[in-house]
């Protein structure tokens, strides 16, 4: 596999990390602290295209590869995780599953305004009683003439009180198990559609997850994603390719606390000299290179198999196990390393440690990965 990236990959990661210090670093702290969304950003992620990364720009993307979401996505990611996921929603979730699965009247109507950041996209699979069980989609959705109508309740949704298109998953025929749920494009003014109220998070505070209700929410028929029926296939393709983005994000949460780790080891003096003189200090900068880098080949790895069009599904997998687990213990050993100044949040590291533990649950938690790679290794 050749990871020589062209020109346009290195640009895009550049145009990443520049716009990732200069606009996002700033606010970081204050953000997470408040869980304030990050409204500004979004606008102006969306202005360079990082919204829409994938996609076609005949439905105004910007026509990239998945390695190139990748490497901006650590970037992003490295200084801001609660952007790296508001980004990966929209780009891996939303937009992909458009483009791939939605109809012209979707594309035209919907696709275009989420690739170029007008709009901003959400994805609703899991319910109080479906999580890693998600077959078990308790949100009904009735026909009537040509609309659906749903009822229910969706949990956990990124970008839940600031999206403006939701697809949202629901039985539409209960004979069917998951034969019988289909995926519905929401628009957020739909009367019967409202959200509960915001999670207070123990990490990504800056980006805004909350609970949906519908309650005889009326959605056209036209507004279905792919076709009835086909609503469960949907989410796990999608998903397949999400959690190529989460596991880009927990790269670029891990990084980021290698550099944040390298950076004070030779700030910080301790019996004479720099901590980063010490072997123990150096043996935890090592380790945590190592992982950094196995995580990012694998995740890498896993794109550029999606991007040849071949099965990356077991791949997608193990590179968001293996990245979510390294994740969480660089962000430990960054705390560490950084001693009592870790646990405040002025030095950043603290507020790695809470983010990295969300990879290891969304989009599929580290068990159902292992699930996965199971039945793809005995099949
Ligand atoms: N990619 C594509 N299709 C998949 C898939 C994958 N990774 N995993 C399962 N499927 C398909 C199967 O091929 C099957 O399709 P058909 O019935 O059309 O042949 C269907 O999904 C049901 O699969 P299965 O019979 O294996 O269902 P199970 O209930 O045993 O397991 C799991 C399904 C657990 C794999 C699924 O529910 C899952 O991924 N859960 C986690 C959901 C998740 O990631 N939630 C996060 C929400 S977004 S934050």
């Amino acid at each position: 596999m050749n990871f020589d990236f062209t020109e346009e990959q290195l640009m895009i990661q550049e145009t990443a990390r520049e716009f990732a210090q200069a606009e996002i670093a700033p606010t970081a702290i204050e953000r997470d602290k408040q869980a304030i969304f990050p409204a500004e950003i979004v606008k102006k992620l969306g202005e360079l295209g990082f919204l829409g990364i994938m996609v076609d720009p005949k439905y105004g993307g910007a026509g990239m590869d998945t390695i190139s979401y990748i490497l901006a996505m650590i970037e992003i990611s490295k200084v801001d995780a609660s952007l790296g996921v508001i980004m990966s929603v929209n780009n891996s979730l939303v937009c992909t599953g458009l483009q791939k699965y939605g109809s012209d009247y979707i594309k035209e109507n919907y696709l275009t305004k989420l690739a170029t950041g007008e709009k901003l996209g959400a994805f609703a699979l899991s319910e109080p009683e479906a999580g890693s069980d998600a077959t078990k989609q308790h949100t009904t959705a009735d026909r009537e003439g040509d609309y659906f109508v749903l009822n229910g309740i969706k949990n956990w949704i990124t970008n839940g009180t600031t999206a403006d298109y939701y697809l949202v998953m629901a039985t539409s025929d209960k004979e069917k198990g998951h034969h019988g749920i289909s995926t519905f494009l929401v628009e957020k003014d739909t009367p019967g559609f409202t959200h509960g109220k915001k999670e207070d998070k123990m990490g990504i505070r800056s980006s805004d997850t909350c609970s949906l209700l519908f309650e005889n929410c009326k959605v056209p028929t036209k507004n279905i994603v792919w076709e009835e029926g086909k609503g469960f296939n949907f989410a796990m393709n999608i998903l397949n390719g999400g959690r190529i983005g989460i596991a880009a994000q927990a790269v670029g949460i891990a990084e980021g606390s290698l550099d944040a780790a390298i950076k004070y080891s030779k700030e910080r003096k301790a019996f004479g000299t720099e901590i980063s003189n010490f072997q123990a200090i150096q043996f935890k900068l090592a380790d945590m290179a190592v992982k950094v880098d196995a995580a990012k080949l694998m995740t890498l790895r896993a794109a550029a198999l999606k991007d040849k069009g071949e099965k990356f599904y077991k791949e997608a997998a193990m590179a968001k196990l293996f990245s979510s687990t390294i994740a969480v213990e660089c962000a430990l050993d960054a705390v560490q390393i950084h001693g009592g100044y870790g646990y405040v949040r002025e030095y950043q590291v603290e507020r790695y440690l809470r983010d990295s533990k969300i990879t290891e649950i969304y989009e599929g938690t580290s068990e159902i990965q292992k699930m996965v790679i199971a039945r793809a290794l005995l099949r």
